[in-house]
């Protein structure tokens, strides 16, 4: 056998930062190279994301198992990638795609079939000893350069990640006049200590968020919208100028089934230029970079409206995308948003993730290479952001072993002497 062939895949069940069940897969190389990685899993999930495939045994982690996931890997995926090509990332993605069968990767599972993918990919760049982010970027074509991305850091949580104890998912905070990676990284550090100690002050109680964020339960996304001033400012650091807002409205988790938006804690409930109107007014009135989601993932109709009103700001389409080059060219066409979001398990594989972010480079469009909800310790995406030079970063906040891997890893990719994406540069 070549060196490079695969020689085995195996997979194992381990368990993400919410404790549910995930995979992970280590792809072999005949040489001896390996690689291991493991699949994030969200909460406020698009439509037309890859499936996961979980057990629905309710007696096992309340039917989210992956042991069917993991035999997937092991009696299909393995015999079909033995004696492949480990360096053949293309292939081997297309063939994962066809070994599923289905359009969204509901027979074998999104998150099998991603692990298994990253995996290979991670094995080929020990086999090439090459660093991860550089083999990534020969792989993706994309022809960006290599650069640092800037984060965009949750500082208050809401909606689907802190049981809906505020009706907007993510406050975040993008440190836009850093100079450098590790001086946005400070700064945001700086704000969530800042965020913290305002709200010990004001006696306000918080809960820790999944990603890690302090969700303080405003009735009124001005409160929280405040706080963030207020926590900038208290960090030393100028509103707008050196860090700004940036919000993820999540707005396909408040929609109810007649497409209306329910702010259920401000108790209103919104028809899409009703919620267009509110998030022109926040832009207008609070340092707003950036939206994600502002509208819902189905809401086509509207989104052209939103990208005329606001498309003077970064509009980002999560759940709207889901990774899906085909969606985001149907972005470009129909004026919708101006940025996509990058999650690779919304793809399921290597290859559609960037061809997500071409098509999103096609389109003039900024992207935002963005963990799950629900991470492992695996800090593959930020050699992925550095490697095809993604401009932004969304991880979550600046808490939790899973996240600070990615944080961390960067300021390792940083010390190679690559320099930070300027804001909105990148398209
Ligand atoms: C999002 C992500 C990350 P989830 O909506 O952008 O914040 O959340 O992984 O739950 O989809
Ligand atoms: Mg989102």
């Amino acid at each position: 056998m070549n060196a490079t062939a695969i020689a085995t895949v195996s997979a194992r069940q381990v368990f993400d930062s919410r404790g549910r069940p995930t995979v992970e897969a280590e792809v072999t190389l005949a040489g001896g190279a390996s690689g291991r990685a493991s699949s994030p899993s969200g909460a406020s999930r698009g439509a037309a994301e890859a499936c996961e495939l979980r057990d629905g045994y309710p007696d096992q982690f309340g039917g989210l198992g992956v042991s069917l996931a993991v035999a997937g890997v092991k009696a299909e995926i393995r015999p079909a990638l033995i004696g492949r090509d480990g360096l053949d990332q293309h292939g081997l993605d297309a063939l994962l795609r066809r070994l599923d069968g289905t359009p969204q990767l509901s027979r074998l599972g999104g998150n099998a079939i991603l692990a298994v993918s990253i995996a290979a990919a991670r094995a080929g760049a020990a086999a090439l000893g090459q660093p991860l982010w550089r083999r990534l970027g020969e792989l993706s074509g994309g022809g960006l350069p290599a650069s640092m991305p800037l984060p965009m850091v949750n500082i208050l949580s809401g909606g689907l990640h802190a049981s809906r104890g505020m009706d907007v998912q993510d406050f975040l905070v993008m440190p836009i006049g850093a100079a450098t990676y590790s001086q946005a990284l400070e700064w945001a550090l700086r704000v969530r200590a800042a965020a913290t100690e305002l709200c010990e002050q004001r006696s306000i109680t918080t809960l820790l968020a999944d990603e890690g964020g302090l969700s303080p339960g405003f009735e009124d996304s001005d409160h929280a919208l405040s706080l963030m001033v207020r926590a900038i400012e208290r960090a030393g650091l100028r509103p707008g100028e050196d860090a700004a807002i940036a919000l993820d409205i999540a707005a396909s988790s408040l929609t109810d089934d007649q497409g209306r938006y329910v702010f259920q804690r401000a108790g209103v409930v919104l028809g899409a230029a009703g919620l267009i109107d509110l998030l022109e007014d926040w832009a207008a009135r609070w340092p707003i970079v950036s939206i994600e989601d502002g509208l819902g993932e189905e809401d086509w109709a509207n989104w052209p409206e939103l990208t005329r009103r606001l498309g003077h700001i970064q509009l980002v389409g999560d759940d709207l995308f889901a990774t899906q080059a085909d969606r985001i060219d149907r972005g470009a066409r129909d004026g919708a948003a101006n940025a996509a979001l990058i999650k690779i398990n919304q793809n399921g594989t290597l290859t559609g993730t960037f061809e997500a972010i071409a098509a999103a480079r096609a389109a003039g469009f900024a992207t935002v290479v963005s963990a799950r909800s629900g991470e492992t310790e695996d800090a593959f995406i930020a050699d992925l952001a550095v490697g095809v030079g993604g401009g932004q970063i969304k991880i979550g906040s600046v808490r939790g072993g899973e996240r600070m891997a990615k944080y961390n890893q960067l300021l390792r990719l940083e010390a190679e002497g690559l320099s930070l994406a300027g804001w909105r540069t990148n398209d």
